[in-house]
């Protein structure tokens, strides 16, 4: 763009993007606009670099070259000040910037106000509370960025995935009247004079969808009144769901090892400079992924002293050894009966369930199965289960309607960006995580 000299024009559009300014003509005219992360005056110059989400890009502002007012502007606008620099692009002098600006105007476009909460340039380590009371600061510094530019990528990856496997993407209710996952952990409120609640997960519309979508997907937040106040724990997450008609558990499971992989893969070719921020060496997994049967899973804890019987369910600690025995992705399959929901089907002989959890080392990942889709059998379920079938009225009447044989998961998305970034708070993965202590920002 040619700009008249001494002027910067308005701050509009791509044109300033530091990625571009990188890679421009030595000798052409720029403006550079984003945050200064840092100010180093040296004799008759002073060095600023400027961030934008694309980058850094060094600015040198010569005592010989520019006004002695901007020469000490330069040198004490306070740090993360919004600024746009205009100049000519020249070969640098270091290594660390091998093209920069000969700045010949600065527009200051909004000061910060210093003290500020934490040093976004990540040399001064702040805690995770602080970070987060901080949260739209704490995003400048170029390793929080990273993890959610990797998780634009896995999102990005996951929708093309299961489009190309035939899915319908599908937004349903999160104002809800009625349970889809048992009622201890709903979120209550008032909805003009009743009750409702939040929902827990998609399960009971991604099923009736199946009826006549045939395969759909959701990716949205979810809600649980649990005080887990664990690092892998949200009382809001993301889940990825999908149900599919006419597949057996087995169909999904090779949705899911897909999904993963592809994503994998995707991060490894398009955020290979972000995950080298984080120093995290993701590697490819190899599909498929281990069927490990619960039978297995107890036999395996048992061998290494913990006491587990037939039916119980696995504890964070059980998890912490089958993840020391089994440290990439697996699957824990065929459930006891007792141990899965209602709308999962049993197995012929009634005693497991046809499900499946997929695991990464001792954080679970997803779980699912296969479903139970004959409109009496899921009455019976509902009454084992403790659970009124009234209640699930509205449900019910669509598995009267022709409801296909189907089977389906839950993915948790943050729990799936802790494995690929390889942090190890689920906090660090969502933009404005909540907890049972967080409700801010
Ligand atoms: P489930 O309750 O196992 O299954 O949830 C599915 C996946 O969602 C993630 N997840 C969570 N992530 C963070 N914080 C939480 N509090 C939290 N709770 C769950 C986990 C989990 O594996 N309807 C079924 C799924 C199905 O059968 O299709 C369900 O919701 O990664």
């Amino acid at each position: 763009m040619k700009m008249n000299p001494g002027s910067i024009p308005p701050i509009l559009g791509n044109t300033r993007l530091v990625s571009d300014i990188l890679t421009g003509k030595i000798g052409s005219e720029v403006v550079a606009a984003g945050w200064i992360e840092d100010i180093r005056p040296l004799g008759s110059l002073v060095f600023m670099t400027i961030r934008d989400e694309t980058g850094v890009v060094q600015a040198v502002f010569g005592r010989k070259t520019v006004s002695p007012e901007l020469f000490e502007e330069a040198k004490n606008t306070p740090r993360q000040s919004v600024v746009a620099v205009r100049g000519l692009l020249k070969a640098g002098m270091g290594e660390e910037h091998p093209i920069e600006i000969q700045a010949q105007e600065m527009q200051i476009l909004s000061e910060a106000t210093h003290p500020l909460p934490l040093d976004p340039t990540g040399r001064v380590e702040a805690s995770i509370d602080k970070r987060l009371d901080a949260r739209a600061l704490d995003l400048r510094n170029p390793r929080t960025m990273a993890v959610f530019k990797i998780r634009h990528t896995v999102l990005q990856s996951i929708r093309r995935t299961l489009c190309e496997e035939g899915f319908w993407e599908v937004n349903t209710a999160k104002i809800i009247e009625q349970a889809a996952e048992g009622g201890a952990n709903l979120f209550p409120f008032d909805y003009f004079d009743k009750k409702a609640f939040l929902a827990q997960s998609p399960q009971l519309y991604k099923e009736q969808l199946t009826m006549s979508l045939g395969r759909v997907f959701e990716i949205a937040s979810y809600y649980r009144a649990e005080k887990s106040h664990t690092t892998r724990h949200l009382n809001e997450f993301v889940s990825v769901d999908i149900e599919a008609a006419f597949s057996e558990k087995e169909d999904v499971m090779q949705t899911a090892e897909k999904m993963v992989a592809n994503a994998v893969r995707e991060v490894l070719e398009q955020r290979f400079a972000d995950l080298e921020t984080l120093e995290h060496p993701l590697k490819a997994p190899e599909t498929p992924f281990q069927r490990v049967p619960y039978s297995q899973a107890l036999e395996e804890l048992n061998s290494r002293g913990t006491k587990i019987r037939e039916g119980d369910d696995l504890k964070d600690n059980d998890l912490r050894t089958l993840g020391e025995i089994h440290p990439g992705y697996y699957w824990i399959v065929d459930w006891p009966a007792s141990l899965k929901p209602f709308y999962i089907k049993r197995s012929p002989d009634g005693k497991s369930a046809l499900s499946f959890d997929l695991q990464y080392g001792y954080l679970e990942l997803a779980s699912g199965g296969r479903r139970v889709s004959d409109s009496k059998e899921l009455e019976q379920r509902l009454r084992d289960a403790g659970l009124k079938p009234k209640s699930f009225e509205s449900h019910m009447q669509a598995f009267k309607w022709g409801m296909p044989p189907h089977s389906g998961w839950g993915f948790g998305l943050d729990r799936f960006i802790m494995v690929v970034t390889g942090v190890k708070n689920i906090r660090e993965t969502v933009i404005y995580p909540r907890d049972q202590f967080r409700l801010t920002p």
